[in-house]
């Protein structure tokens, strides 16, 4: 067992294939270097100042460092990269629409044991979805190399029909092992987490996670970014923030105002969501 590879050429469609079959892949080198580069050099003061984590689950020596929309322009990008987008909308095309769920950097320090090995979608109080209905599509950028030896994240391929279970170990595990730029697209079933830093640097992993819109968001994004950021923000990035309804009726604003209207400050005409009536 181990992670499939696809070049950054790939297309949507042929990325969406192996995330259906194996609910797992990593595109080597999606990203430019520079890019990464830039990002951690906008992001260095934010993870500075992060407090380590306060429990075995999130990491006693890991950072998590958010709200990268409002501290990191060029974050923007990667959030929104169209390739990436097509396969998130791909996987959830079950729901009317997706929207951003949270984006972190994930600073893994020296000596950090292994995560326990979990779905992402548990964060829904554990509902059990369908196993056919997919809520949730994520990417882990390599903001670092991702090695076995730094806490390269832990996967099992393949894994997403399987029962709900506390019990999986590292051993049933693959290391996630890519280069600076890569990134490793994971579905909310797949079992997974992040390894044990045995090197002497830090792995950084940028989380960018989006999930279908009728779902809370685990980033709340209204607050994340202060609302000076977000009016200068285009339509599209506030849209997939979630400044947009998330299906009939969910997130409209007092008298049915459309929430990118009352952030922009205009009197677009007031309905329910931007979607088509329900049929009853
Ligand atoms: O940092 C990683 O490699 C994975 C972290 C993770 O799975 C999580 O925090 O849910
Ligand atoms: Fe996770």
């Amino acid at each position: 067992m181990s992670v499939t590879h696809l070049p950054a050429t790939a297309s949507a469609n042929e990325v969406h294939d192996v995330l259906q079959r194996d609910a797992a892949l990593i595109i080597d080198g999606l990203a430019d270097v520079e890019l990464i580069d830039r990002i951690a050099s906008e992001m260095r003061p934010y993870i500075e100042a992060t407090p380590s984590g306060t429990d075995d689950f999130s990491g006693r020596a890991t950072k998590r460092t958010g709200g990268l929309i409002g501290r990191s322009p060029a974050t923007h990008q990667i959030v929104q990269h169209p390739m990436v987008l097509d396969v998130v909308g791909k996987l959830l095309h079950r729901a009317k629409n997706y929207q951003l769920h949270l984006t972190q950097l994930i600073s893994i320090g020296p000596d950090s044991p292994g995560q326990t090995i979990h779905r992402d979608q548990w964060a829904f109080d554990f509902f059990e979805f369908p196993d056919d209905y997919d809520v949730q599509c994520n990417t882990i950028w390599a903001m670092t190399d991702f090695t076995e030896e730094n806490g390269a994240t832990r996967l099992m391929p393949g894994s997403q029909h399987l029962p709900n279970s506390f019990e999986h170990t590292i051993d049933e595990t693959v290391p996630a092992e890519m280069s600076k730029g890569s990134c490793l697209l994971y579905t909310g079933k797949v079992y997974h987490g992040g390894g044990e830093n045995r090197s002497d640097n830090t792995r950084i992993g940028m989380n960018i996670t989006y999930n279908v819109g009728w779902l809370r968001q685990e980033e709340n994004q209204y607050l994340s970014v202060p609302r000076e950021i977000a009016e200068e923000l285009p339509d599209d990035l506030l849209r997939l923030m979630g400044y947009r309804t998330g299906a009939y009726a969910l997130g409209y604003v007092d008298d049915l105002r459309d929430p990118l209207d009352v952030l922009r400050g205009s009197s677009g005409a007031a309905s329910f969501g931007d979607s088509a009536a329900p049929k009853l």
